[in-house]
């Protein structure tokens, strides 16, 4: 599958091309065969194609990071970059990448890209369909003959959502230059450390910083994603525009009490999921009331039997908001709650933060060209969105400016088989990010020709 070095090479510089037209027609520029490749309905088959990649019978999604199914959507995944006329490569973190040079070679890339990476019981557009869309636009690029400004890349990162190994972000913090090498010690359900996985999956985990780019190597990052809304739909708007990706903090918070028989009277109990229950009510109207948003989605009961007092419950809390300091503020009020309840009921806890990403504010230039590419599909004036969902973007912002164009999916799900996303959509998000890159083209000089 890896068919050109691990970093792209600036080879010998051409004279210039002429530039391209600030806004080319593309339907007239482009062969009936990239038409249909690029089609909405082409990239909604392409998601069905993927979806079959899965560890999960009967139709379920479930496809995680450095997994045999990792491979193979790296794999189709890159036939179709290299169809789109891109040199493709798997970088040192497992994420494919493909890239289409400018008008002349070793130009800094502006980078295009989403996850292929799932949840439990998936959609099959979260991620994916970014990527299927930045694969279709770098497509109409080639077959129109333009030679940009800049290179284009197409990164289809390999972990976004954390499932495997409890941390989100793998791939794209890898690329960022932020990977923190302590997280190679990180266990999967199955006690395998991200170190062995990376090794069995043919990657050195000593060189993983070679999947680092520099800020000088980069011109931005554009990211297509379904909304997760639903604040599209409700405005009956296909796109928006992101403003800013939530900050998320998420914890592991262990809840101590005393296991024992269930005849004992409630005056002699400890019973730690009685304090748990308390606790995620709690967390819910500080979260409400503050306007932030806080899930307890995962909870672990011991001895788990139904005649026995909980005596230890594990509980995970994922909590996010547009600013860090009031997402702090909230964090540190819950967390005397959780004190005030537990000496209530005579319970110790523990607390361990697993994850801390900033809120991130997307680039008024970028954003610009995405709101110039929304325009050009004739959806005007779209509506700037806070993005409550965590994106690759939060970790590329750390190496290049980012920006995000949301797609209207069907009543906001997602992480649900029920993820859905109509074509007349999916058609105007490809001809906006099309546009949105042309955008960023016509408002880039080009480099002066290099004499021979
Ligand atoms: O958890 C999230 O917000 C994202 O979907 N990974
Ligand atoms: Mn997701
Ligand atoms: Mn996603």
């Amino acid at each position: 599958m890896t068919d050109a070095p691990a970093t792209p090479s600036p080879g010998t510089p051409s004279p210039a091309a002429p530039p391209p037209a600030a806004t080319p027609s593309r339907a007239s520029a482009l062969s009936p065969e990239v038409t249909d490749r690029t089609s909405a309905l082409s990239l909604l088959a392409r998601c069905d194609e993927l979806a079959a990649y899965s560890t999960l019978p009967d139709g379920l999604i479930r496809r995680v990071y450095l997994t045999d199914e990792h491979r193979a959507v790296n794999a189709l995944a890159a036939t179709w970059m290299r169809e789109a006329g891109m040199t493709t490569w798997q970088d040192a973190a497992g994420n494919q990448c493909g890239r289409l040079e400018g008008v002349t070679p070793g130009l800094p890339a502006l980078l295009l890209g989403s996850h292929l990476d799932t949840v439990p019981s998936a959609g099959r557009y979260d991620g994916i369909l970014g990527v299927l869309t930045a694969i279709a636009v770098v497509d109409r690029i080639t077959s129109a003959g333009l030679r940009l400004p800049f290179a284009v890349e197409v990164v289809a990162f390999g972990d976004e959502e954390g499932t495997r190994f409890g941390r989100a972000l793998l791939g794209s913090r890898a690329l960022a230059g932020t990977f923190d090498d302590t997280w190679l010690d990180l266990t999967d359900e199955n006690g395998v450390t991200l170190r062995d996985a990376y090794t069995a999956f043919g990657l050195d985990p000593a060189r993983l910083t070679d999947a680092a780019r520099t800020p000088e190597s980069l011109i931005g990052y554009l990211e297509a994603h379904i909304e997760q809304g639903p604040y599209l739909e409700e405005a009956s708007r296909a796109l928006g525009i992101v403003s800013t990706i939530a900050g998320a903090r998420r914890f592991a918070i262990t809840i101590n009490g005393h296991a024992g028989h269930s005849g004992t009277p409630f005056y002699r109990r400890k019973d730690a999921l009685a304090g748990a229950a308390e606790i995620v009510t709690m967390i819910e109207t500080i979260a409400r009331h503050a306007g932030l948003i806080a899930t307890v989605g995962h909870l672990e009961v011991f001895p788990n039997a139904v005649n026995v007092i909980p005596g230890r419950v594990e509980l995970s809390l994922d909590l996010r908001g547009e600013f860090d300091d009031e997402r702090d503020q909230t964090w540190s009020e819950i967390n005397a709650n959780i004190a005030a309840i537990c000496q209530g009921r005579d319970l110790t806890f523990s607390v361990r933060q697993t994850h801390n990403a900033p809120a991130v504010v997307c680039n008024p230039r970028l954003r610009e060209a995405i709101a110039a590419g929304i325009a050009s599909t004739g959806n005007d004036d779209p509506d700037l969105l806070l993005s409550r969902a965590g994106h690759d973007g939060m970790a590329v912002a750390d190496v290049t400016p980012i920006a995000m164009l949301f797609i209207r999916c069907r009543g906001g799900v997602s992480h649900h088989p029920d993820e859905h996303v109509e074509a007349a959509d999916v058609a105007a998000a490809t001809d906006a990010f099309e546009q949105a890159v042309l955008f960023l083209a016509a408002a880039t000089p080009f480099p002066a020709p290099t004499a021979p």
